[in-house]
């Protein structure tokens, strides 16, 4: 068995979620805030069997976008603030980040 693991904006996880019990899989989902942005974002976990490890993929990049985000990055520690003129950055936000792992154990009681 395998766990896919997609992390994806918080947008996007309903039609996510619609489209894989569509589809017959079963699936979790977590409130998780990324690391660079620290904002909330989605965390969805979907164990299939090896076989179907592309169509889970396939219905995350059908349903969830890139988006662009603009971001105003921290004054750096120990630099003067009156010389700190921060400066809008663009970041690319997903469609999404799929991590698949291979699981050793699945059992339901
Ligand atoms: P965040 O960490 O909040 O990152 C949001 C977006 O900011 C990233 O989009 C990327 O475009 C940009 N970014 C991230 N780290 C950066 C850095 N050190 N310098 C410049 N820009 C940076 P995505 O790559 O699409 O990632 C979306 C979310 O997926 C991330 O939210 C994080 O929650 C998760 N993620 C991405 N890569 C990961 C990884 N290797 N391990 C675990 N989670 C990851």
């Amino acid at each position: 068995m395998k766990l896919v693991i997609a992390v994806v904006q918080d947008q996007d996880v309903n039609k996510l979620l619609a489209r894989l019990a569509d589809e017959g899989f079963g699936a979790t989902k977590l409130a998780s805030t990324g690391g660079f942005l620290r904002q909330g974002n989605t965390t969805v976990l979907v164990g299939v069997e090896p076989d179907q490890v592309q169509r889970v993929t396939e219905a995350v990049k059908e349903t969830c976008q890139t988006r662009k985000q603009l971001v105003t990055p921290m004054a750096a520690v120990g630099r003067s603030i009156n010389s700190y003129l921060p400066e809008p950055i663009e970041v690319s936000v997903g469609g999404a980040t799929i991590f698949v792992l291979n699981v050793e154990d699945f059992a339901k009681v």
